[in-house]
């Protein structure tokens, strides 16, 4: 009876552990290798993470936050391993960039990489091995916190995964946008590419220009349903709906950023899509005649800046000394699409640069351009990364283009040797439908369910060797013409980012439709823990 008792007591911190099979294990993007061991490793309140950088700290965070939440443990942080009890970050060169290997067994959690991004990985996934109740936003009893002994081996097959947000239809408070790059990090997505230019507000403190967030960050209402050209804010009028960034703001978001391994880009729209620089400083167009910031979609935008007038450049010029300055990014997305060149045709400064220049069309015009400032952009360290239609008139020399009507750009790119990434509208719009339309919110048109996206491969078919090297990866874009709240904004953003990041990272013949519902059921139980408005509707239908 003593001898029981004994060890009754001297087993009492290590609760009845669980025998974990295939079935138990959800992660998603689907690791690359994953072998699964006998046995597990229990955390309690006396877990250590040991770590041998300091700035690991703040990787550390995204599980050590979750237990001091769900569980109450404040898990200690030390350079020193201990004898057992703990996770370790263990640096190895040999690693690529974003890679991680794991090896768990009832002792200690190792997690090997050459740097953070690794260890965020390798925790990610911790975290999915982990209960689901890891992501409850209160104290959760009775859990044990367990996850199964196993070896992992993982790299992403893309280097560029991506989340594109407009936040200048309807402007996203910078708190939702760090919740954003909270879960972009959970499905090991590395971008967000703000939107931070459009006819409807310009969302970006600019000091030199100080009209254009004072006036063209504000317009009449919320509201965005008139698409028959209709203004509704006239110029000189100043609006109640709107919002902007300030630098500092900016700067603290592009840090954040930074721990969770994600890159911010910034996108200042040119030539077109920029009523709102317009109805601030109206110099800036070819006619100079007044106009407000639209709420609705004025179309087709016929106010864009002037390619004719040296003043144009020069602003474009200081505006993007400013964003560099915010923007530690290699990149700088200056848009391109859709520019409507109906004034050019009739500015005679145009046509006078289009003679100085020997330039035949419009066309050659907006490359002359995009050129022009890509040399500045270049100049200053910086690539410059353009909607495909950069491509007309002639390319930039090193530009990167971004293929959003379908993937015929992104292909004719990377045959002239250019840089890709992939955001097709066929797979990779969110702002499309993805459900029975009748029960859905407004969407702008589209029908795009999570299982379209999950057959997204950034790479076509027709590309030889040299081209696919030039396809960086993929993006998905959330136009937000429609999205007013950060509700709906989860709404069409979730669960199609998990098929996207599972596209993106995992490799192509582990790619499984059957596979990835059932692990996504178990996804949508952690989204709910996490708050995340995710529709459902997108996985109910089917192709
Ligand atoms: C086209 S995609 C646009 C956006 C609109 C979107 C609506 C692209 C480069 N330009 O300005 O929001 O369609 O789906």
């Amino acid at each position: 009876g003593m001898i029981l008792i004994i060890l009754m007591v001297s087993c009492q911190d290590s609760k009845q552990s669980k025998v974990f099979t295939e079935a138990d294990i959800a992660i998603i993007p689907k690791p690359v290798e994953l072998t699964l061991e006998q046995g597990s490793f229990q955390f309690n309140d006396k877990t250590q993470f040991v770590i041998s950088e300091a700035s690991q700290k703040e990787v550390v965070t995204v599980v050590s936050d979750k237990f001091q939440t769900a569980a109450g443990w404040t898990l200690g942080v030390v350079e020193q391993a201990p004898n057992t009890n703990f996770v370790q970050f263990i640096t190895d060169e040999n690693l690529e960039d974003e890679a991680y290997h794991m090896n768990v067994n009832s002792d200690r959690v190792q997690i090997s990489a050459s740097g953070n991004a690794g260890f965020l990985y390798g925790l990610e996934t911790l975290r999915q091995l982990l209960p689901i109740h890891i992501e409850s936003s209160k104290l959760v009893s009775d859990i044990v916190w367990e996850i199964p002994n196993l070896t992992i081996n993982d790299h992403p097959r893309y280097r560029y995964r991506g989340l594109m947000l407009d936040v200048s239809r309807h402007f996203f408070e910078i708190d939702y946008l760090k919740k954003t790059i909270d879960r972009l990090a959970f499905l090991k997505m590395n971008v967000l590419h703000l939107h931070l230019v459009d006819d409807q507000g310009w969302r970006i403190e600019i000091k030199k220009y100080p009209k254009l967030t004072e006036v063209g960050a504000w317009r009449v209402d919320q509201e965005d349903k008139h698409w028959d050209g209709r203004e509704e804010t006239t110029a000189g009028q100043k609006g109640t709906y709107g919002g902007f960034y300030t630098q500092e703001e900016l700067k603290d978001l592009v840090a954040y950023a930074a721990t969770r391994s994600v890159e911010v880009i910034p996108e200042i729209e040119m030539p077109a899509h920029v009523t709102s620089a317009i109805a601030a400083y109206p110099e800036l167009s070819c006619h100079e005649r007044p106009v407000g910031v639209p709420s609705g979609g004025v179309w087709p935008i016929t106010d864009i800046y002037c390619a004719g007038k040296e003043n144009t450049f020069e602003f474009l010029e200081n505006v993007l000394l400013e964003v560099m300055d915010i923007f530690p990014s290699k990149y700088i997305h200056v848009g391109g699409d859709e520019a409507t060149k109906t004034n050019w045709e009739k500015c005679p400064d145009c046509q006078k640069r289009m003679k100085t220049e020997g330039l035949e069309n419009v066309e050659e015009l907006q490359s002359y351009f995009i050129k022009r400032m890509e040399r500045f952009i270049n100049s200053k360290g910086k690539r410059l990364i353009g909607w495909d239609e950069i491509l007309e008139g002639g390319i930039a020399p090193e530009a990167t283009v971004m293929s959003w009507r379908g993937t015929k750009g992104g292909v004719e790119a990377a045959e002239q040797g250019h840089d890709v990434i992939m955001t097709p509208g066929s797979h990779a719009y969110f702002d499309h439908y993805q459900g029975p339309q009748n029960e859905e919110p407004l969407a702008w048109g589209g029908y795009t369910p999570l299982s379209k996206v999950y057959t997204f491969d950034p790479v076509v078919e027709t590309m030889n060797e040299t081209e696919a090297n030039h396809v960086l990866g993929g993006q998905a874009n959330l136009w937000s013409e429609q999205i007013k709240t950060t509700d709906h904004s989860e709404y069409m953003i979730f669960p199609r980012l998990a098929a996207l990041s599972e596209t993106l990272w995992s490799t192509k013949e582990s790619r499984d439709w059957d596979d990835f519902s059932h692990r996504i059921e178990t996804l949508f139980k952690r989204f709910d823990m996490m708050g995340i408005n995710y529709a459902k509707s997108s996985y109910l239908v089917m192709e």
